[in-house]
């Protein structure tokens, strides 16, 4: 549809004009014009109402500074952001980010991604993100609280249980939402509701932090059994060693897989006997060592410092859950290369452009973050639910509903590919399912 492609066309090079420097913001909505082509055919309202120009700019911006004080007494200060970006779904709800490569951008294109990944889940959702330039690494507890504590005094203005509900991601765990808890509640009163991934004893859901390690073996396993596949005897790499790897390691485990390697951002360790999961949430979850530590109390482990998606070595599926970008067009060549079937992504946006490109080709299964990696959010939103109603679901219950929340997301996203005659396509029918929700949901609000 000419007319489309032009819209498209025309969205994107304004972008680019308004944002030049936001790499990252301006890739994620690249990858997402490039595949919503075929809405337009059956909603041209679309184009009338001007969606694309409305959904790609954020609803608000919060910037502001977070100054703290180390244990030497030295103030220092970081850069505080929360994107607001759409509520057309509901209340806006997105992890916080702490780590010193944060900018706008950044945040920017994990907010735009969270508008169609929560969509997906089904649940009554709207899209932000927020977070930090705060490194936590090598930082005491107290200076982590502190640093928390400040950065609460200014975000709890700007959120509530019905209106902006934050959780974690890179860097901001159950340590941090607990902090970031006490404050807000010493500001405003309790509060359950307002923060999600909140430790047990503080409100929080059972499963949420395996939720989104779990959900995204759960959505691997879907798309492998509909081609007659399994994780059983598969050979897998998992990249990074934090919350969304460790449990995707655990949850192939149990379904007969043996990851083979996992890393951090200094290197990888390679155990072809399968890395003892144990040993891996120890280190990273209570001790907050290195992966390379691994080898000490594993000596048939290799560590080696460098990308882990350089490994050369046989292996079937690979989960990249670290960050973004972590897979470029060489290393998606070498993943083929050394076998690859399927990739499935739990960290946001780990593979580029071109990367994508060269599964498209080799005609391999790959599944986007923001279909494969929602099992986290959707538990949020479960926790959001449990806290309403005053309530705790057991484990079993709330695993349950993860299940049945990936399958769902699995099929829509497949039967959307097929529907809008791109099947096989999980990044089309990952956009296209969450957008035209949104934009259905933005249309009724009317120009808002
Ligand atoms: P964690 O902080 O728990 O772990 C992050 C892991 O990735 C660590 O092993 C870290 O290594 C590694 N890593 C971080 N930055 C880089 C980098 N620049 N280069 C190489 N490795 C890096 O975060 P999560 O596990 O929560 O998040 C991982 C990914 O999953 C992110 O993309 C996040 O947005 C996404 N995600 C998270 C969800 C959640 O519920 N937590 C939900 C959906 C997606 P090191 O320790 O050395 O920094
Ligand atoms: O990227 C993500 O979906 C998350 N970091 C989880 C967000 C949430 O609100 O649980």
């Amino acid at each position: 549809m000419e007319e489309a492609r032009k819209y498209i066309e025309e969205t994107y090079s304004k972008l680019v004009k308004k944002d030049p420097d936001q790499t990252e913001f301006l890739q994620a909505v690249k990858e997402f014009l490039n595949s919503i082509e075929p809405v337009f055919t059956a909603h041209p309202e679309f184009i009338e109402q001007n969606i694309l120009e409305r959904i790609i700019e954020p609803e608000r911006i919060i910037q502001f500074r977070v100054p703290w004080t180390d244990d030497q007494g030295r103030v220092q200060v970081n850069r505080g952001f929360r994107v607001q970006f759409n509520s057309a779904n509901g209340p806006y709800k997105g992890g916080l980010r702490f780590h010193p490569s944060v900018n706008q951008s950044i945040i920017k294109f994990l907010g735009f991604e969270q508008i169609f990944k929560n969509s997906l889940t089904g649940l009554p959702i709207g899209g932000g993100k927020g977070g930090s330039d705060f490194d936590p690494k090598e930082k005491s507890d107290a200076e982590v609280m502190r640093f928390c504590q400040s950065f609460m005094t200014e975000l709890q203005r700007h959120i509530g249980p019905d209106l902006d509900i934050p959780a974690g991601d890179i860097g901001v765990g159950g340590r941090e939402i607990g902090y970031l808890y006490g404050q807000y509640k010493r500001i405003n009163g309790s509060q359950a509701g307002v923060l999600t991934g909140k430790p047990l004893m503080l409100g929080g859901s059972l499963a949420r932090t395996e939720a989104t390690g779990y959900g995204l073996v759960y959505f691997t396993d879907k798309m492998l059994q509909n081609e007659g596949k399994s994780f059983e005897n598969k050979k897998v790499i998992v990249s990074g060693s934090g919350n969304v790897a460790l449990y995707a390691i655990q949850k192939v485990h149990e379904l007969g897989g043996t990851v083979i390697a996992c890393s951090d951002s200094n290197g990888y360790i390679l155990d072809p006997a399968g890395i003892d999961y144990t040993t891996v949430k120890q280190l990273k979850e209570v001790e907050r060592k290195r992966i390379s530590e691994y080898v000490t109390t594993h000596p048939t482990a290799i560590y080696s410092e460098g990308n882990i998606w350089d490994i050369e070595e046989a292996y079937q599926i690979a989960l990249p859950c670290a960050t973004q970008n972590e897979v470029n067009k060489d290393l998606a060549k070498n993943m083929i290369a050394q076998g690859v079937i399927a990739v499935a992504e739990g960290a946001n946006m780990p593979s580029d452009l071109e990367a994508i490109e060269v599964y498209r080709q080799a005609g391999i299964l790959y599944a986007p973050g923001k279909a494969a990696n929602a099992g986290g959010v959707a538990v949020s939103a479960l926790e959001m639910s449990q806290n309403s109603q005053r309530l705790s679901w057991s484990f079993e219950e709330v695993d349950e509903k993860l299940t049945d929340i990936m399958e769902a997301i699995y099929t829509e996203v497949r039967d959307t590919a097929k529907l809008y005659q791109v099947e096989g396509d999980f990044v089309a029918g990952a956009n296209i399912a969450g957008f035209v929700k949104v934009a259905l949901s933005m249309i009724s609000q009317g120009i808002v």
